[in-house]
């Protein structure tokens, strides 16, 4: 390594490798639990829950630590309004004629259509923007490195945030999605990435019984 004379103590938490395991398979629990939920109770979220779920998404490595990232809150009730009309917009295309057959097939056991309720009913969208450049204080345009293997990640963590603190969420993809960069007024550099609706789950919501792949269809060991 080169000089790290600059470099702070690493502060890590190490376990005894029993609790380790145990700590391993209690968050393993809770995070196959995690369901994609599309029906929201309107109860809204405490907002010191919502400034740390963003805090936890900010946590995440990036390119050159460059933190490409924007995440709009979204709470009031017209803007959420908007958002929905103009998904779906964009959804009723993709139903009627942008999606091949085999697409709509594929997704026929989850029940979409273009309607999307969930955009005026879930207490709070989290819309993720990435920064595709930012700009210095000269003026210049400076690209960001590896966006969106950052923004991912930075979405995932958020996702394990939203699981631990009990709440539900879609990731959903409105395509295209140039409509809420325009809604929501955000400057050039950034490109909506993913629109999360988060909240309570509706009582008594059902979700499709899904199967995850077993360990062996997904490791290979070398
Ligand atoms: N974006 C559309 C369609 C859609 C596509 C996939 I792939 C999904 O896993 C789910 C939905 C929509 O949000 O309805």
């Amino acid at each position: 390594m080169r000089d790290t004379t600059a470099h702070i103590p690493l502060e890590v938490t190490g376990y005894p490798e029993a609790e380790m395991a145990e700590r391993t398979k209690g968050f393993l629990a809770e995070m196959s639990r995690r369901r994609t939920v599309r029906e929201f109770d309107s109860k809204p979220i405490p907002k010191t829950v919502l400034d740390d779920l963003i805090r936890i998404a900010g946590s995440a490595p990036s390119g050159a630590n460059k933190q490409p990232w924007t995440f709009c809150l979204v709470q009031d009730t017209e803007v959420k309004h908007k958002i929905r009309e103009a998904a779906e917009k964009e959804e009723y295309e993709n139903y009627h004629g942008r999606m091949a057959q085999r697409w709509l097939g594929d997704l026929k056991e989850f029940g979409t259509d273009h309607i999307k309720e969930f955009l005026d009913e879930a207490p709070c969208l989290i819309a993720v923007f990435k920064r595709i450049y930012d700009v210095d204080t000269y003026g210049s345009r400076n690209n960001n490195y590896y966006v969106n293997e950052s923004v991912g990640i930075a979405v995932g963590m958020l996702l394990a945030g939203i699981q631990h603190a009990g709440l539900v969420a879609v990731t959903h993809t409105p395509s295209p999605m140039n409509f809420l960069a325009e809604v929501l007024e955000r400057p050039e550099n950034e490109r909506a990435y993913l629109l999360i609706p988060v909240g309570y789950p509706k009582k008594d919501t059902r979700v499709p019984d899904l199967k995850r792949k077993a360990l062996e269809e997904i490791r290979v060991d070398y």
